[in-house]
């Protein structure tokens, strides 16, 4: 396959003064009809009339009222048109029922639903399928469905047909229909210039239980946006559609939102906290879309980055206002450092802003989205709060309505700042995670510390400048008072020192405060320091990474053999669990371990090859010490938790079931079960149900509970999911690809759906000790499902076949298995330009 290069760009040969589509809907013939008003771009390099279009069939085409037979050619079609406006007129016939890809106009559960991004508006008609051209949409849907939606405002509908009429232009990505038997939460919502928007929550008949919680938090986002970025909504109405078979979680189709049913229905029965609190996240995000993505799109596709890391810095900040700043901010490292650091350190590594690919769909990746945010929230440390908030208002006016590159959204912050960040763009076009390495020099007085950065290389780019890069340091006195609140130091060397003068004591640092900036810290430290931190650093993210790093010395050692500094961190944890000023859920996260996937890379890193069973059981040991070491504790730190008032999916309940069940993990290695399975009989939320299942699978002693799970919900597909996971994520490693294996055959086990089958094999490549068992079962078990879901569904496919990213840092046996196994997804025959690239890339 060909890859498309960003310097290729070129300005749309034609540009659209409006659209008509209509739809005649039926499950295997859809009949489209088109009417497009071209103009001529003044600003174009070529006259050539070139159209998208993928597996339609051409029923029909005309220019201006005359029938024409274009030039059907590889990926659209071609036609002579006249140099000046014209109306192109088409119809064409797709069939939704046999679309399994789930891209452009596909039918799930009976019900008729689209998604466009990146490109899948070329296959529902002949389209210009590009985000730079915008135009206003008019849609009418004919079809037997009770309720028939598109973009925009409601114009008209009786008996069989409905209209709508989208205003704002938009690239057709954002194009959207659904139509099925569905039922509307409805609300509404009056914004900061007293319009009142019409909401309504669209779903299956019977799902109407699970709309308050996603009603509320849009509500919620709609307000913050005003408050916060002074964006109002731009339409009478706004909704969005919950469908079970979806690629990504939700798509910011312009007034029409579609969302996987896993990131908006929500209920305390079968939610869990975690739930809630992505399905709130999400739902601001896609809301923030509208004016990050949609009012504002992207010039082509190697601007994502554009809107999708502004969006996730927004509905990071969102969390961050509706819950804990604190915790959010640690919960969104650990998510960076899992994914993009993973992606980063890997062959899949990639600029935020690429310079080519082969399929834009293998781009929807932590490096786009999370490094992306990560590099805005450093802009703003730079500049400060204010001068961010100028440069925003300045982008909103300077870019609404236009397709935007990153380099507009850089020159935003240049103009209103007259700062020079020329430097700064580098993070853009860089790829790989820097090291900063720290030494430190005391004498009178004076503290130095020195900072040295390097980027390893990456697949392309074997080359690496120094980046611009903000560090956020405070200086702590022996006795653990603040001597020095935080600062930002700029790095823009390769080397530079940073010196503190008059200081009565050496003190110590508390360096990347609040992870400033998206580095890997090298610092050599000793266990008493660590311990120091975690129990006196003013800042919470380093407070919590203290504890991390001393967690991390002990596990590496447990696994080297080498000391472990066991007694401090044991100790240290306990000061910490007993602090009851602490927020429950800070304590939670302290008492958390580095990932088994985290260890693998550090040791990686280290020169070392990692066994993942040596890292499991490091774990295991681990945690049976913390176990014992805090036995006395944990029945009155586990009563403290008890949440006593109804169920609210709320922060600070969260918190407290959070470090309950952090906890019982930890009783449950010392009495088999028994507090687990009385959790499990008296549990009446699911995230407590669900964390005593958990343990219990762990204890072995998961078969009754496993079964009265499914006995309750055996009809609730999102729930479902979370039985079919649970048993691989709490499998003993030697056991896991033969409980995969088990799964798959079950009668439950309907592949086609993305949740469904993420739900087995997601949770099988997070389990690294039980995928990557030496036997190689799992290697070739995950393989040949890659084989049998590629040509249903390629994006999927190809999404997961990231669990074979990390091939090279295994020993050789398991090396060996693994290439084997990609080689031989890769030979199959008719394999998708999606897994194509993305396999080719692991291996390469
Ligand atoms: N639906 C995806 C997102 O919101 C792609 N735009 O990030
Ligand atoms: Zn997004």
């Amino acid at each position: 396959p060909q890859p498309i290069y960003l310097a290729d760009y070129t300005p749309p040969a034609y540009l659209i003064d409006g659209v008509e589509l209509e739809f005649h809907l039926h499950p295997t013939a859809t009949r489209v009809v088109s009417k497009i008003r071209f103009t001529p771009n003044p600003k174009a390099v070529s006259r050539d009339f070139f159209l998208h279009g993928e597996g339609l069939t051409l029923i029909r085409a005309a220019i201006d009222g005359t029938d024409i037979t274009p030039d059907l050619v590889e990926g659209g079609l071609k036609a002579d048109v006249p140099d000046a406006p014209f109306l192109w007129e088409a119809e064409v016939e797709i069939s939704p029922e046999t679309n399994t890809a789930l891209e452009g106009l596909y039918m799930s559960n009976g019900m008729y639903c689209t998604q466009c991004e990146a490109e899948g508006f070329r296959r529902i008609t002949y389209y210009p399928d590009r985000p730079d051209v915008m135009a206003p949409f008019k849609v009418r849907i004919e079809g037997r469905e009770p309720v028939m939606l598109s973009n925009g405002n409601p114009i008209a509908s009786g008996e069989g047909w409905a209209e709508w009429d989208d205003p704002w232009p938009k690239p057709a990505y954002l194009f959207a229909l659904v139509a099925g038997d569905l039922v509307a939460r409805d609300d509404s919502f009056t914004t900061m210039s007293g319009k009142d928007v019409g909401l309504k929550l669209w779903v299956r008949p019977g799902d109407e239980g699970k709309t308050a919680f996603g009603m509320q938090a849009l509500k919620d986002s709609m307000k913050w946006d005003e408050e916060v970025y002074g964006r109002e909504y731009d339409l009478d109405i706004f909704q969005i559609v919950a469908v079970s078979d979806f690629n990504m979680g939700a798509m910011e189709n312009k007034g029409l939102n579609i969302f996987n049913t896993s990131a908006v229905l929500a209920s305390p029965e079968t939610s869990t906290d975690a739930n809630f609190e992505r399905i709130e996240a999400i739902i601001a995000h896609e809301y923030f879309h509208n004016w990050t993505g949609n009012r504002i799109t992207c010039r082509d596709w190697f601007q994502l980055s554009l809107k999708e890391g502004l969006t996730v810095f927004r509905d990071q900040q969102f969390s961050g206002d509706m819950r804990s700043k604190a915790v959010c901010r640690i919960n969104d490292v650990s998510a960076l450092r899992g994914r993009q650091f993973r992606e980063d350190n890997g062959p899949l590594a990639h600029q935020v802003q690429p310079d080519s690919f082969v399929e834009i769909n293998n781009f929807y990746t932590a490096t786009i989205y999370e490094k992306g945010a990560e590099l805005i929230r450093m802009l703003r440390v730079l500049v400060g709060d204010d001068a961010y908030d100028k440069a925003l208002d300045l982008y909103f006016t300077r870019h609404d309505g236009e397709a935007a590159t990153i380099e507009d959204w850089v020159k935003v912050f240049e103009d209103s700042t007259r700062r020079d960040l020329t430097q700064f763009r580098r993070w853009y076009k860089q790829a790989g995670t820097p090291r900063v390495a720290v030494s430190e020099d005391w004498a009178d007085g004076t503290y130095t510390m020195t900072f040295k950065q390097s980027t390893p290389p990456t697949p392309g780019q074997d080359e690496k400048l120094p980046q611009h890069i903000p560090l956020a340091v405070g200086l702590l006195g022996p006795n653990g008072d603040e001597v020095l609140p935080t600062q930002i130091l700029e790095m823009t060397e390769a080397e530079q020192s940073f010196t503190f003068e008059g200081l009565a004591a050496k003190p110590v640092p508390s360096i990347l405060r609040h992870f400033s900036a998206p580095v890997i810290l090298e610092r050599d430290s000793t266990a008493q320091e660590r311990a120091f931190l975690l129990a006196h650093d003013t800042d919470p993210f380093n407070k919590w990474e203290a504890g991390r790093t001393l967690a991390k010395d002990v596990l590496v050692a447990l696994i080297t053999g080498e000391d472990a500094p066991l007694e401090d961190y044991l100790s240290a944890i306990t000061v910490m669990l007993r602090d009851d000023s602490l927020d429950p859920a800070f304590r939670a996260l302290t008492l958390g371990l580095p990932s088994q996937d985290d260890l693998a890379q550090t040791l990686f890193d280290a020169g070392l090859t990692p066994d993942p069973m040596k890292i499991y059981r490091a774990q295991q040991t681990l945690k049976q010490a913390m176990a014992e070491h805090l036995q006395d504790l944990l029945p009155r730190l586990m009563a403290d938790m008890d949440v006593t008032e109804p169920f609210q999916p709320n922060a600070e309940q969260a918190g407290k079931r959070a470090l309950g069940l952090g906890l019982l993990n930890l009783l449950n290695r010392l009495d088999g079960g028994a507090a687990a399975q009385a959790l499990y009989d008296r549990a009446d939320n699911m995230t407590l149900r669900l964390g005593a299942l958990g343990d219990l699978l762990q204890a072995q002693k998961g078969d009754a509970a496993l079964a009265d799970f499914r006995a309750q919900f055996e009809t609730d597909e999102l729930v479902m999911d979370k039985w079919f996971a649970m048993q691989v994520t709490h499998s003993a490693p030697e056991d896991t690809a033969q409980i995969v294996a088990k799964l798959t055959e079950d009668s439950a086990f309907n592949w086609k759906n993305p949740n469904r089958f993420r739900a087995v094999f997601g949770a099988f490549i997070m389990n690294p000790a039980g995928f990557h068992n030496a036997s190689g079962e799992g290697y070739k078990l995950f393989a040949d499902w890659l084989i049998k879901l590629d040509p249903v569904n390629p994006q999927i496919a190809a999404r997961m076949s990231s669990g074979f990213e990390t091939w090279r840092r295994y020993d050789a046996d398991r090396q060996g298995m693994m290439k084997t196994q990609i080689e031989r997804v890769l030979a199959t025959e008719g394999l998708s330009r999606d897994s194509q690239e993305m396999l080719g890339r692991i291996l390469n």
